[in-house]
Parts: structure tokens; sequence; C-alpha cells
């Protein structure tokens, strides 16, 4: 009787509002275990055909892309406190705002595909596969950090994570030879490849697109656009904003970046598309940082105040989603607060761990320079000093 009253209403709101589509698929709690919605539709260039925009969502599926979604906002908001206190130093770039850019992604990816991404990179790490307690330790260069305290923010990786990089563009001839790599090893892998708008601008990318259209790489440039690079929006910076156009002769694919659906839709099709041998792809998600370019841009002398909360009222991508969940029955409002918890417990235990771990000793900091180094010297404070590299582990994608 229940799910029938249920059934009915999702057609009902279905009609209203062609965002929801009729529900179906009912566990005994009377919450579903399934539901479909509507992407907004993707903008194609040089494709005939692109992603369906209606998807299907799990109730399993949607429950983890809530978690991460929260689990990367926790995180970054603890990383930005600890830098205040100082005790996180140098760079730090946070990724709140695009949490359904890289769990989206995540989504669609195979074991073996491979990521490379600029310096906005915690998010990535995470999803990767090192718990928040390795990124915030990394962020607070303890040993126990992902790259024992030695990478920073910039710099963390993991096996098929290729960091974290911190020059404007140095990324994408990279990822175009991950993916040769790939293709080289008679994988299908693709390399999902980022970068900003910023990074758009590069000489580089188009260097790269033109090599690995000829030869047919495995690889998606993805655009992760975010309005801004340091201080200048896209307007004033580039020609053309259509950035899902700008591989010329490439098949590009927009997508709205706030909606995590529309994301994993968007690249399963490009993955599809690389794997099957038809080349590149570049893939605009649309999307908008709400910190600071980093910690030490207040983020407001270019952007009003208000603008930043009219996306967080209306574009916001984890309480979108959240929004999604309750009103098709896919989650009730106090599973939701409960992973909120679950969530806040877990940074908070990272946090501590990232205060309390010990730094690397002295000895250290010539270890695992080089992977397999033919001299073992380095250079010290002075050209006439020097100490020992040593390599304390195998080092990260060393294939
Ligand atoms: C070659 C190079 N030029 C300039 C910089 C300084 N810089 C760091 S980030 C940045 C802006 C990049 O913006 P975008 O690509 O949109 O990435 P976002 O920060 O928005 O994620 C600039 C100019 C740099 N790191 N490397
Ligand atoms: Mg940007």
């Amino acid at each position: 009787m229940f799910s029938v009253t249920l059934r009915s209403l999702g057609r009902q709101v279905h009609q209203q509002n062609k965002s929801l589509a009729p529900l179906f698929t009912y566990s005994k709690n009377g919450l579903n275990t399934e539901a479909s919605f509507d992407t907004k539709p993707f903008k194609l260039h040089k494709l005939e055909e692109g992603p369906s925009t209606s998807v299907t969502l799990s109730r399993q599926d949607a429950l983890k892309y809530y978690k991460d979604m929260q689990m990367i906002r926790r995180m970054e908001t603890a990383a930005g406190n600890l830098y205040k206190e100082k005790i996180i130093r140098g760079f730090c770039h946070l990724y709140s705002g695009q949490e359904a850019c890289c769990v989206g992604m995540r989504a669609s990816m195979r074991s073996y595909d491979a990521v490379i991404t600029a310096y906005r990179a915690h998010g990535w790490t995470y999803m990767m596969g090192v718990d928040p307690a390795g990124v915030l330790s990394e962020l607070t260069g303890r040993s126990t950090g992902c790259q024992r305290g030695k990478g920073g923010s910039m710099h963390m990786y993991i096996k098929n994570f290729y960091g974290g990089n911190g020059i404007v563009g140095a990324q994408q001839p990279l990822g175009a030879g991950v993916a040769l790599a790939l293709k080289y090893q008679g994988t299908d892998g693709v390399c999902l490849t980022l970068y900003g708008d910023g990074a758009a601008n590069q000489g580089q990318l188009y260097e790269a697109m033109n090599i690995a259209q000829l030869w047919k790489l495995p690889v998606i440039f993805i655009c992760e656009n975010n309005g801004y690079g340091m201080g200048t929006s896209v307007d004033r910076a580039s020609a053309s904003t259509n950035y899902y156009t700008r591989g010329d002769y490439v098949p590009g694919i927009w997508v709205d970046g706030m909606d995590v659906l529309a994301v994993r839709e968007a690249t399963r099709f490009a993955i599809d598309h690389c794997a099957t041998g038809k080349g590149p792809m570049v893939m605009e998600v649309v999307t908008y940082r709400y910190s600071g370019h980093s910690m030490s841009d207040p983020g407001t002398s270019y952007r009003s105040r208000d603008e930043i909360q009219e996306v967080r009222q209306t574009r916001d991508p984890i309480t979108g989603f959240r929004e999604r969940l309750l009103s098709t029955s896919l989650a009730t409002a106090e599973e939701l607060k409960d992973i909120d918890q679950e969530v806040r417990q877990v940074i908070e235990d990272a946090v501590k761990r990232a205060k309390a771990d010990k730094e690397i000793g002295l000895e250290e900091l010539t270890a695992d320079i080089s992977c397999n180094p033919i001299d073992t010297r380095v250079r010290g404070v002075t050209a006439f000093d020097t100490l020992t590299h040593r390599r304390l582990g195998p080092a990260v994608n060393n294939h």
C-alpha cells in the first residue's frame, strides 16, 4: 500500500518537475533502492551523440557519493583551520565547492584508469585511496602523511594518481604521456588529465592535444572551470570561454560540474570514447571554488560576497544532491545526519593525528628522490657538503 502511494507520488512529482522521474524498486523500510533523474543537457562539440541526460542512481551509490563529498568538504575545512593555526605551512589550495567533480569522475573510472591534476589535489588524493589522516598529516608535514610529509599540499600521490602539480599547465603533457604509457602497455586504460580554466590558455595544452589526436591517445583533457584563475575571471582571461570547444579537432563535452550524476555520466561516456581507440576528448566541468585561490587569498577582492552566497544557495553540489536523495526517498534525513556525524568523527580523529604524529628525521630528507639513483650523492647545503641518497620503499607508480 505504502509503496503504491509512493509510486504514484513519484509520478506526480515527475510530471510537475522534470528533474524527478518515477520512482521504483522499494526496500522494506519504504526507501527506494533506485531512482532516476534528468541532468542538465550536455553541450557537444564535434560529437553526433552525447551521454544520456536520464540517469539512474542506486541507493548504495547515492550514500557513497554523499559521504565522499561531505568528507572532502570537511577535510578542506579542517585544512583551512590548521592553516590558520599555522600548523600547515606553505601552499594550500582548497577544493570546497568542486567536490562533485572528483566524486562524479571517480564513480565512472575503472581500477586501472589514471588521474593527474594541478595543485588543488586534496580531494582527488582522498578519492584515489588515501584516507583523510594521510592527507591532513601530509599537509602538516608528518611521517604518517601519504608522502611522509615531504610533498605537502601540491605533491600527493598514490597508485594511478600522478599528483599534485604546481606549475600551471605542466600536467597536461604529462597526462598525455601517461595515456601513451597505458596504450603502450596494451591496456584500454584512460588518463583523466585535469586543469583549470587558467591553465586552459597555456600553449603546452595545445601541443599535448595535437600529439594526442595524431596518436589517438586515451586521454580526457578535463577543464575544471571554476570561474577564476587566481584573481582573474574567465571573461578577462580567455578570448573564448567555451573550453569544451577549444580542442578544435578534439571532440568536446560541456558538463554541469555541480551535479555529481552529470559528471559521472559524462565521464563514463568519455572513458568509453577513449578506451575504444577513438583518441582524446575534452570535457569542461563548470564548477565554483568557495575559498580564495589559496589560503593567502581571502578571495573577496575580485568577486562579491553575494556571488559566493548565491552559488552556495542555488548550486551547491552537496545541498543539491542531498535534496535529491530526500525527495526521491533514496535516504532519510536521519541517515544523512548519521553520515555527517561519522564524517565529522573521521576528520576530528585525522586532525588529532595530523597534529600529534612525528615528523621524519633529518636522515630522510635526502631519501627517495630518485627511483633508480645513478649517483647516490646528493648536494647538501653547499656544493661540497654531500648527503647520501637512500631508497626507503618502492616508488609509487613505478611500472
Ligand atoms: C607556469 C605558471 N605560471 C603562473 C603560476 C602562478 N599561478 C598559480 S595558480 C594560477 C592560476 C591558475 O588558475 P586555474 O588554472 O583556473 O586553476 P584554479 O586555481 O582555478 O584551480 C597561477 C597563474 C604558476 N604556478 N605556474
Ligand atoms: Mg580556475
